[in-house]
């Protein structure tokens, strides 16, 4: 599938999807969505790790797209809030680890992007927030849960209510973000940090992301028990052969993961 909004570059076994409507700010309409949840179901079977940014100088995202959405009624507003979701949905689930790479303005649904992904970046120029009251509606893509839960739910309410836009400092302080870099770094450092956690086991990878994501909703004692599972499934696995003997070898592991 050819893709007007969006871009998938690889390289080895890292994959960057860029959000590429520099003109909109990168805006998320129904359209870039569409290309986002293609692109998500078709990554190439040797990606491992996945890198999303926004395309241009300016913006990781704006938001959802403003043009698009204001003059649809209800039932149209719901049917584009659930296919946010379930492009959101896709990215925190997939089997290998996501990470944003903020390049400049995060807000509404950009920031929602951003809290999908496993792992957030932020440029020295990012800005982030959920301006959405200042339209008239709430975060729509599951920015109200993926906040509340990433910073606290009062921290949540304050940025939901005043819409106030965090620069990167203050992102990173609130726990917003893990580390901010000067904007010419950024993109490099997210690579750096996906080439360094595809050398781990894939499949360790994408079960402590699972139990982290599924235990997270359940009581400490289901989530355990979701941990024990997993455990003992990848003691079934080759990847735990090899990185054991590895290391019994004294050489780096090869994973294949299976
Ligand atoms: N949607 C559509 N177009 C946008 C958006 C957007 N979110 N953001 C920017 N643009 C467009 C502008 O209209 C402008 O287009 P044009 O050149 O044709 O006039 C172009 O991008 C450049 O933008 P500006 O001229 O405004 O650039 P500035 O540098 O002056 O300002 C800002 C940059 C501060 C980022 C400003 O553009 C802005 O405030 N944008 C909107 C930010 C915002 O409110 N985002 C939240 C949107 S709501 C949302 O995300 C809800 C998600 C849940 C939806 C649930 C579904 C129902």
């Amino acid at each position: 599938m050819a893709y007007e909004n969006i871009r998938l570059d690889t390289e080895g076994a890292v994959a960057v999807l860029t959000i590429d409507r520099p003109k909109a700010l990168n805006a998320l309409n129904t359209q870039t969505f569409l290309e986002m949840e293609s692109a998500l179901l078709l990554l190439p079977s040797q990606v491992r790790a996945l890198i999303v940014t926004g395309g241009g100088d300016k913006a990781f995202v704006a938001g959802a797209d403003i043009a698009e959405m204001a003059t649809i009624g209800s039932a149209q507003a719901r049917e584009f809030s659930a296919l946010g979701h379930r492009v959101m949905h896709l990215l925190e689930r997939l089997t290998m680890p996501t990470i944003a790479a903020v390049n400049g303005f995060a807000l509404g649904g950009g920031c929602e992007l951003a809290l999908a992904c496993d792992l957030i970046y932020a440029s020295d120029k990012a800005k982030l927030g959920l301006p959405e009251a200042s339209l008239g509606v709430i975060p729509g893509f599951g920015g109200t849960q993926r906040l509340a839960r990433a910073v606290g739910k009062m921290r949540a309410k304050e940025l939901i209510f005043t819409g106030d836009r965090l620069d990167a400092a203050k992102a990173k302080e609130i726990g917003l973000v893990l580390e901010v870099l000067p904007a010419d770094q950024l993109l490099a450092h997210c690579k750096a940090v996906a080439n360094k956690l595809i050398k781990n086991g894939p499949m360790a990878l994408s079960q402590a992301k699972r139990v982290i994501e599924i235990g997270a909703d359940q009581d400490l004692r289901t989530a355990n028990e979701l941990e024990s599972q997993a455990f003992g499934v990848l003691f079934g696995s080759e990847d735990q052969k090899e990185g054991m003997k590895a290391f019994l070898e004294k050489r780096p592991a090869v994973f294949s993961g299976r």
